[in-house]
């Protein structure tokens, strides 16, 4: 198999989490996107798979129903439902603009292809992942609410995806686009000294996580730190940047360095 790298685009990239109520697309991001995908998929073979966040379509909804809750066995079946009807709208939105710049894009429901125990991927029938890449297409997964042992169902972060694909599939690289320009000495919403780290060696990541304690209201998979303890498992190189600069995206493909660099 050719060389692998796997992006995860975060739901803070492609959705407005701020407006309440109503999931809205940052269609004009995702347009952007697309065409970096596309010029870059043009010029270098490498094969692609895309992970999406869910953002404002996926967390209000999770939020209301307590999908996040492992205690919760009883589920709201109309819950988990419309949860992820909601996260399928998203998907398919996106689907349609990465196929309009020519990116062929081949959507896979996670939900189909997991199962989880306590929240954590047990099962995954990732074969067809493979034939996928091998034919060409860039399969496209996302976060998403999925069958659980104990717990009925469980929320399966684009996170938790990225990591266990990246292991599964020995990628070479790993892209995590963000709404900030990378992971920070300190909270950049809350301190306007901090500076993005260019370079964490992975072994360091545990006592960053560790100082990180801004478990966000919103986000039901519990934003940086969350993304940084799956990211402790990835064995290869991951960026984290801003995905919402014109040109990051291509220019991080491209192999320059923008945002922070983990590396083993
Ligand atoms: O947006 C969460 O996935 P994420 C999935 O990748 C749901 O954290 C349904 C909230």
């Amino acid at each position: 198999m050719e060389k692998i790298a796997i992006v995860k685009i975060g739901g803070s990239v492609i959705t407005y989490k701020a407006k309440s109520g109503t999931p809205t697309l940052r269609k004009k991001v995702l347009v952007q996107l697309a065409r970096e995908l596309s010029f870059y998929s043009g010029f270098k073979k490498e094969k692609i798979i895309l992970v999406h966040g869910t953002g404002s379509f996926g967390h209000l909804l999770a939020k209301k129903y307590q999908l996040g809750n492992l205690q919760e066995k009883q589920k709201d079946k109309l819950g988990v439902a419309l949860t992820r009807q909601s996260v399928q709208k998203l998907n398919s939105s996106l689907a349609d603009i990465f196929l309009e710049s020519g990116c062929p894009l081949f959507p896979l429901p996670p939900a189909s292809l997991i199962r989880q125990k306590n929240g954590r991927i047990e099962f995954f029938d990732a074969e067809v992942i493979e034939l996928l890449l091998t034919l060409g297409f860039i399969p496209v997964l996302h976060g998403d609410v999925v069958v659980d042992k104990n717990s009925q169902f469980s929320i399966c972060s684009g996170d938790q995806i990225v990591s266990y694909l990246s292991n599964l599939f020995l990628a070479e690289r790993v892209f995590f686009l963000t709404d900030v320009d990378g992971v920070f000495s300190y909270d950049p919403k809350q301190n306007p000294k901090a500076k993005v780290i260019k370079e964490i060696k992975r072994k360091k990541l545990p006592a960053i996580i560790a100082g990180i304690n801004n478990q966000s209201s919103f986000d039901t998979t519990n934003s940086m730190k969350g993304k940084l303890s799956e990211i402790a498992d990835i064995k290869c190189d991951v960026d984290v940047f801003n995905g919402l600069i014109k040109g990051n995206f291509l220019k991080a493909l491209k192999g320059k360095r923008v945002g922070t660099r983990i590396i083993s």
